[in-house]
Formats: structure tokens, C-alpha cells, sequence
């Protein structure tokens, strides 16, 4: 699940390396943006779609969403029977791999950046690191509206970026997942040296590891694979963007 589009970044990832399991997506599109509410609200909303999702007969429930994973993360680890993956341990996990300097710059929702989380975690993988961490609430409503590619987005998304170019960074943790729908602009912006990392890759990686740990992963000749795709908001304005996504035309419901 997401707040939005976004998560399908992190589907996308997983589907790459489990392509033979199924799965059921719900961007909560008439809550969003998640960033901006209370940590109360988002694990209530985050709750409510982990509910559905039990009734669907899910094997796992993987928060594709910073926000989420930050608000409620802990708490649906406690209270749902079936495994539960964020995305941020994953994320954090790479970025402590990837920089050789120690210094880790994170762009988020102000959301997951005033829950201090991916610093906490951060630091508690290597604490001799320095954390930068940016709120950027509008990237997520450029993605939404399938600004990403536009002049605009670039202007917008350099002038906010500005912030890391005297903190010599060298790897900037991409902590929402709509961010990877801007890779080309939040590369254009920052210096070329500078490691984008996408949590959704290392967070594929664990639902992998654990369907695999588990004996859980499916075989492909077992059942056909589904895939279905939900909105609580507007079903083509969220098949506009889910197409260009995942490169495919997809229906929503
Ligand atoms: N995509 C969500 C995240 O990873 O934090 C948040 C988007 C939003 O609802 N603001």
C-alpha cells in the first residue's frame, strides 16, 4: 500500500525479482498526502487498508510507503498476524553500505523527516554518520499531478535540492516513494558523484529473503498470478500515472 502512486515504485521492484507471486495494491488517494498528517492519522488510515487487506487473504503486508512505515510500521508488526515490511530499514541499510564518507542526506515527506527515523536507524548502523535530512512535500504532488519530466519539476526540484551543496554528501536516500518517479530531475540537481539510493530496491530484497526463509515464495506453476489494483481516489488519475510507471496499461478499481 501507499498514500498514493508512489508505492508502485517499490511494486515495481518487487515484481522484478518475485514475478511469479500475486499482488493487490491500494493507493489511499483520497487521504493524500500522508506527509502532512499526525503520525495518529496516518497509522489509523495505514490500519484500515492493512484491515482490508487481511480479508483478502494476504501472506504479507508490505508498507510501500516512508510515511506509513514511519507512523505504523511497529505498531502493525504487533498487531497483524501475517509478516509486515517497511521501507525504511531497507533503505537506511543501503545508504550505511553505499557511503564512503559518512555523510547521508535523506529527502522525504516532513512526515518521516520529523519522525527522525531513518536517522535513528542510521545512526545505530554507523554512528560515527552525519544524517541531512529535507522535507520535500511538493515532489510528492508533482508525481502525483505527472509533472515529472516538466521544466517546472526540474526548476522546483534544484531550487530545493540547493539545501545539499555545501554538506558533502555523498549519498542521498530517496525516502518517499514517489521520489524515484524525479531520479532524472534529483540527479540533474545535486553533484554527479552523489549515490541516489531507492529503498524499494533494498525492501524488495527483504520480501524476498523472507518469503524464501519462510518457504513461502510461490512457485510459478502453482496458481496464475494477479495483480489488482485499487484507489480510494480517482480511478484515472491514478491509471494515467500507474501506467507510466510501471510501462504497462493497467485497470483500476
Ligand atoms: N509516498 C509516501 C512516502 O513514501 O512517504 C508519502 C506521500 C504522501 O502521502 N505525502
Amino acid at each position: 500500500m501507499d498514500s498514493g502512486v508512489g508505492g508502485l515504485t517499490v511494486l515495481r521492484e518487487i515484481v522484478k525479482i518475485l514475478p511469479n507471486e500475486s499482488y493487490i495494491f491500494v493507493g489511499d488517494q483520497a487521504n493524500l498526502p500522508y506527509g502532512q498528517k499526525s503520525p495518529e492519522t496516518v497509522r489509523k488510515l495505514t490500519k484500515r487498508i492493512a484491515d482490508y487487506m487481511l480479508k483478502q487473504n494476504v501472506k504479507m503486508f508490505v508498507i510501500a510507503c516512508n510515511t506509513s512505515t514511519a507512523a505504523s510500521l511497529d505498531y502493525l508488526k504487533r498487531i497483524l498476524p501475517i509478516p509486515v515490511i517497511g521501507v525504511i530499514a531497507p533503505g537506511a541499510e543501503s545508504a550505511v553500505a553505499a557511503t564512503n564518507n559518512n555523510k547521508i542526506g535523506v529527502i522525504a515527506t516532513n512526515g518521516t523527516v520529523s519522525s527522525g527515523v531513518y536517522q535513528r536507524i542510521i545512526k545505530s548502523l554507523d554512528p560515527k554518520s552525519d544524517v541531512y535530512s529535507l522535507g520535500c512535500p511538493d515532489f510528492v504532488t508533482m508525481v502525483e499531478h505527472g509533472d515529472a519530466g516538466s521544466e517546472l519539476a526540474r526548476e522546483k526540484v534544484s531550487h530545493q535540492l540547493a539545501y545539499f551543496h555545501d554538506k558533502s554528501i555523498d549519498t542521498l536516500v530517496l525516502g518517499c516513494t514517489h521520489f524515484p518517479v524525479l531520479e532524472a530531475e534529483i540527479k540533474g540537481a545535486v553533484n554527479s558523484g552523489i549515490d541516489l539510493i531507492d529503498p524499494g530496491i533494498s525492501t524488495a530484497k527483504s520480501v524476498a529473503d523472507y518469503l524464501r526463509s519462510h518457504h513461502q515464495m510461490r512457485d510459478s506453476s502453482q496458481f496464475p498470478q494477479i495483480k489488482s489494483f485499487f484507489t480510494t481516489g480517482n480511478q484515472n488519475d491514478f491509471t494515467k500515472i500507474a501506467d507510466q510507471l510501471l510501462g504497462k496499461r493497467i485497470t483500476a478499481d
